[in-house]
């Protein structure tokens, strides 16, 4: 069986049943304006990685293994937006109100679209989330399930936040999940720190990391 080059050690690489899962590489988690800037974060540190994101979605498009892109986002109406999230953290500019990008982290403003360098192709699923992790409200499970998926491959930002939330969410309904840890990011970097150590400790407890070029050989 192909193997991932991996920590805490290898994972064995099942052929036909990997996806990949790119979370929330948004314009309003990215760009001077967003929802992250309007936290008071500095945005550039999730700008770094999207050369490597790229290249890592382009690997899993050649292997011919699904690629599934996830946005952070809430209706118009704001019927799926809990009032103690738009209230959270005091930002500058709450979810739903117009900031430079349009109605932040609302679906189909300018904002909420992914970033052009890595924007979706026709045909990926593409789940818009109104929570942290991917699985809440959305059908991500049942794609999952009529994929034939069984292991998960996260890129994508923040990682303490989507990203970890998500890979714990799937990690708990059966799928082994990997993080590449170079195709992900926080706006906090001993948080990414913190969040790849306690992924992998005893004994990959919630799942394993590799870097992208890892990740690429092991499924090439
Ligand atoms: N604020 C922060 O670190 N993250 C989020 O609000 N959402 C995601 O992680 N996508």
């Amino acid at each position: 069986m192909a193997e991932i080059d991996a920590l805490p050690f290898a994972f064995a690489f099942k052929p036909g049943t990997m996806a990949l899962v790119v979370i929330d590489m948004q314009r309003d988690f990215a760009e001077p304006g967003g929802f992250g800037a309007s936290l008071g974060n500095d945005v550039s540190r999730i700008t770094a990685i999207v050369p490597t994101v790229k290249k890592l979605i382009e690997g899993f498009r050649a292997a011919r293994l699904p690629v599934i892109h996830t946005m952070e986002c809430h209706r118009s109406d704001l019927s799926d937006l809990p009032p103690a999230k738009r209230n959270r953290g005091n930002p500058s500019i709450r979810i739903g109100d117009i900031g430079p990008m349009g109605r932040v982290l609302i679906s189909g403003e300018p904002g909420t679209a992914i970033l052009d360098e890595l924007a979706p192709l026709p045909g990926e699923i593409v789940i818009e989330k109104p929570g942290k992790g991917a699985f809440h409200a959305t059908s991500f499970g049942e794609d999952l399930k009529r994929l034939g998926v069984e292991q998960l491959v996260f890129a994508g930002v923040t990682t303490e936040v989507c990203v970890q939330t998500t890979m714990r969410e799937a990690n708990d309904r059966g799928y082994e999940c990997l993080l590449a840890e170079d195709a992900t990011e926080s706006y906090f970097a001993e948080f990414k720190t913190a969040a790849l150590a306690m992924i992998r400790a005893q004994g990959a407890i919630v799942g394993w990391t590799a870097t992208t070029d890892q990740v690429l050989e092991g499924i090439a």
